[in-house]
């Protein structure tokens, strides 16, 4: 039992020690040329993930109101996006609309 702890703690001092990362100014997200606005409510959980597989990594978010999901397709490049309108996803025709709570 004391060997299985020593191996797990050894990890998490190797954390614990780790550089304090340092990270850049927050910047807006635009879209179009303009800051995305997700809406009242927030809880926007952006999301990168090359969502239609064309290699360029694109936007997901979620919208409070309604409940829908946001798509904006990267029509930059990779190391520096470019965003244009959204579409939401659909399924079945349908936006997709998640509830909240
Ligand atoms: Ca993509």
């Amino acid at each position: 039992m004391t060997t299985r702890l020593s191996i797990l703690l050894a990890p998490l001092a190797a954390v614990a020690t780790a550089t304090t990362p340092v990270f850049d100014a927050p910047v807006a997200i635009e879209a179009c040329g303009v800051p995305i606005n997700v809406g009242n409510g927030g809880n926007a959980s952006p999301f990168i993930v090359d969502w239609n597989g064309d290699g360029k990594q694109d936007l997901l978010h979620g919208q409070f109101n309604g409940g829908k999901v946001r798509f904006y397709d990267n029509i930059g490049e990779n190391f520096a996006p470019e965003f244009g309108y959204f579409q939401y996803l659909q399924a079945d025709g349908s936006d997709i609309s998640l509830s909240s709570g």
